[in-house]
């Protein structure tokens, strides 16, 4: 059997929680591979709304199993909280998700070095969820992190000490006015590790290949997104891990032959939220309109998104670089009502018109070039067929597509489960 992709292919938010959970029921295994608790999948059914943090979103199927990979940074603080919420619901989440082994984990110094080193930034901040993202990808690939399998180690508080220690000395050099208790910190830590304890941890390279082997199918949900990537990303303003397709390989001991289908999701519009350059923000009223109409704010954070149309040139980009198969597109019923849409397809850059991301997309250096489409005014939340979509939309996904050379799969018009259209 072969693994697919759920990616994310702009800033984040795009969506995925929902798609995966729409998803979960034709897959055996789903697996995360990156990020830690600064994502935030949001999934609604049922008329209510979960919020997912380090949990694979195939969590509320009976019959998944979910993997949290060796490539995802794990807070045991938030970890326990996230499952103590599920549990509410009946979730026996023991029996559903295992850990690996090679997951490393967020320190509370961890979290308190993020704030110190955003403090430190100024102006220059990148816009940090501040979960210890950052700070714990540094010590794994500075290699002096802890992994979940360190937990079962006898020595593991002294390794814990001599990490936290240098930690603090670095918070100090940061010379930033913070105060914290770290005791206080300490205990709840400790006290999560504990509960960490009663999951099941696994070698997830081997789990997957076994599970391959016994024709098991596996989807492979990313966090954050493909403009988030360390390496593709719009670097610094970006996260800590590989957002994209590669990502999943190194993050759970997936081999490269064994991908199949990249599914790639994306807003008919465009946001993001921290820092950062972004050609196609909107600092007017139609921004504004898409903020409040899509309830653009952070799910974990609940910072506000910054809004503007759709940007083909960095779509195109995330699309190559993840080798993606399907598209999916989300949120185009909060498009709903704009007499005209724009879609940038090329920048100006230099002088010059290009259709591909430049190395430096900060605004002195790029200008947006939109083609002009034309708007629709139906409300599409109760539609439930593509053939019942306005003709105006049918026109810009098509656009859509022939720009970026892949099909549109499937069109979400509304937040819920079953608002999901399926061409
Ligand atoms: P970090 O926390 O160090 O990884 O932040 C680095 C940059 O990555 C961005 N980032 C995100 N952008 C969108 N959504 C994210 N997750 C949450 C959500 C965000 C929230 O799904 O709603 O609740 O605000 C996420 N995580 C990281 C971040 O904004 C920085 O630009
Ligand atoms: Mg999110």
């Amino acid at each position: 059997m072969t693994v697919d992709l759920l990616l994310g292919l702009q800033w984040g938010d795009e969506g995925k929680g929902k798609i995966v959970d729409v998803l979960t029921s034709k897959y055996d295994i789903i697996a995360r591979f990156q990020g830690g608790p600064n994502a935030g999948h949001t999934l609604e059914f049922d008329g209510i709304k979960h919020v997912l943090r380090t949990i694979p979103s195939g969590i509320f199927h009976k019959n998944a199993i979910n993997i949290i990979g060796n490539g995802v940074v794990i807070d045991p603080v938030v970890f326990i909280k996230e499952i103590e919420g599920l549990e509410k619901f009946n979730i026996d989440i023991y029996s559903r998700l295992l850990i690996s082994r090679k997951a490393h984990l967020i320190l509370p110094t961890h979290r308190l070095l993020d704030a110190a080193s955003e403090a430190a930034k100024g102006k220059a901040k990148i816009g940090s969820t501040l979960k210890g993202i950052g700070p714990t990808y540094m010590d794994k690939t500075g290699r002096n992190g802890l992994r979940v399998g360190d937990i079962e180690l006898v020595d593991f508080k002294d390794r814990y000490r001599t990490l936290a220690d240098k930690h603090e000395a670095m918070i100090k050099f940061h010379d930033v006015d913070m105060q914290y208790n770290l005791k206080e910190l300490e205990q709840e830590f400790f006290e999560a590790v504990e509960q960490l304890k009663k999951l099941t941890f696994i070698d997830s390279e081997h789990y997957i290949t076994q599970a391959l082997k016994e024709g098991k199918s596996i989807l492979a949900e990313g966090a954050q997104g493909s403009l988030l990537d360390i390496d593709f990303g719009t670097y610094p303003f970006v996260t800590s891990s590989n957002t994209t397709a590669a990502g999943a390989c190194t993050g759970l001991g997936v081999p490269p032959n064994k991908v199949k289908n990249v599914f790639g999701i994306f807003k008919a519009y465009t946001t993001r939220v921290g820092s950062g350059p972004f050609p196609t923000e909107l600092h007017d009223e139609i921004g504004a309109t898409m903020a409040n109409v899509g309830r653009e704010f952070g799910s974990v954070t609940g910072r506000a998104r910054r809004c503007g149309w759709l940007d083909l040139v960095a779509l195109k980009y995330a699309v190559e670089v993840n080798g993606v198969t399907e598209l999916y597109m989300m949120k185009g019923d909060v498009l709903s009502g704009f007499d005209t849409l724009k879609i940038c397809t090329k920048y100006k850059y230099n002088g010059q018109e290009i259709e591909h991301l430049p190395f430096n997309i900060e605004p002195e250096n790029v200008e947006p070039v939109y083609v002009e489409k034309k708007g629709w005014k139906a409300d599409l939340t109760g539609m439930t067929s593509y053939e019942e979509l306005p003709i105006e939309l049918k026109e810009y996904i098509e656009f859509i597509e022939k720009e970026l050379e892949v099909p549109v799969k499937i069109v979400s018009v509304g937040p819920d489960r079953t608002q999901t259209i399926i061409k």
